[in-house]
């Protein structure tokens, strides 16, 4: 749907990896807009869906919770396909919990202004006969061209209550850099090998004495390490060549695969992974 790609676009920094995956977030990322007449705090979810393991149960805990927290609820749809239950659901979630609801028509670049037009007037149907019988408020944007995201948050800036500045000048994020480190390499795992494990890959940052950074990728089964590894070491020097173009020079990241069976159903193993 492009959550995080819009986060990424509204802030102008990558604070949380994408992928045509869905729920390829898996935790709460705050996003911190600083202007000089206030700040906005955007924050990124996994988007709620049907959980099949404890990291989904907690994934979808976390999107709840963040939209419990909001002063505006942002739901995002895709311009390209039509309005489905999952849509239905989140955008109903969202106007039961949030003080205000706005919806952003999504991937509105390289399709026909008359789609774009036909998905705003679906989204605003799905508002009338509402509980409170307001209209749905609807943002056309392209997260991945950044076309309408200015609208976006001029809008979003001047209907919100106004509050402390919680977040010092200068925090972008609340993601700390190891964590941000071991998403880069799983955006790549993703790239590379995610036809065949969807979501059987973790990341976690397990050394960083600079320039020095060792990253564990996780996987469920023995059989899937070598997947990981690909032949002759290949997938690991793609993925790694490719996070360390987005580090500062010098980084010198280390890669290894290790078997954690079912760590998607081990609280532990999903808190020690910052998920
Ligand atoms: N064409 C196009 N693709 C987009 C746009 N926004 C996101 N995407 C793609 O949609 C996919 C899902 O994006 P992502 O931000 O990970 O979605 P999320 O799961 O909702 O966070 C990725 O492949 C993005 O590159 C957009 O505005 N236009
Ligand atoms: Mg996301």
């Amino acid at each position: 749907m492009g959550k995080s790609t819009l986060l990424n676009s509204v802030l102008g920094v990558k604070v949380s990896i994408t992928s045509p995956r869905p729920h390829t977030t898996r935790r709460r990322v705050l996003g911190v807009l600083d202007g000089d007449e206030r700040q906005i705090v955007f924050v990124d979810t996994p988007g709620i869906h049907r959980p099949r393991s404890a990291l989904g149960n907690r994934m979808n805990e976390a999107s709840a919770s963040a939209v419990d927290d909001a002063d505006v609820a942002v739901a995002v749809v895709d311009a390209r396909a039509p309005i489905g239950p999952g849509d239905r659901r989140a955008l109903r979630r969202a106007r039961e919990a949030a003080a205000r609801t706005v919806v952003v028509v999504n991937k509105i670049d390289g399709i026909a202004r008359r789609r774009v037009v036909a998905q705003l007037a679906a989204v605003s149907a799905l508002g009338e006969g509402g509980a409170d019988g307001e209209g749905i408020e609807c943002f056309p944007v392209s997260a991945r061209t950044g076309a309408g995201v200015d609208e976006l948050v001029k809008a979003l800036s001047a209907s919100l209550p106004e509050g402390p500045r919680y977040f010092p000048p200068g925090m972008v994020t609340d993601v700390p850099e190891a964590f941000h480190v071991a998403e880069l390499v799983r955006e790549q795992l993703l790239v590379v090998v995610a036809d065949e494990l969807p979501h059987a890959i973790a990341c976690r940052v397990s050394a960083w004495e600079w320039p020095y950074i060792r990253c564990e990728i996780l996987v469920e089964r023995p059989s899937q390490k070598p997947i990981v590894i690909g032949r002759g070491g290949q997938v690991l020097k793609t993925v790694g060549t490719a996070v360390r173009a987005q580090l500062p020079p010098g980084a010198y990241l280390d890669l290894f695969v290790k078997v954690e069976p079912d760590w998607q159903n081990r609280p532990v193993e999903i808190e020690r992974l910052g998920y």
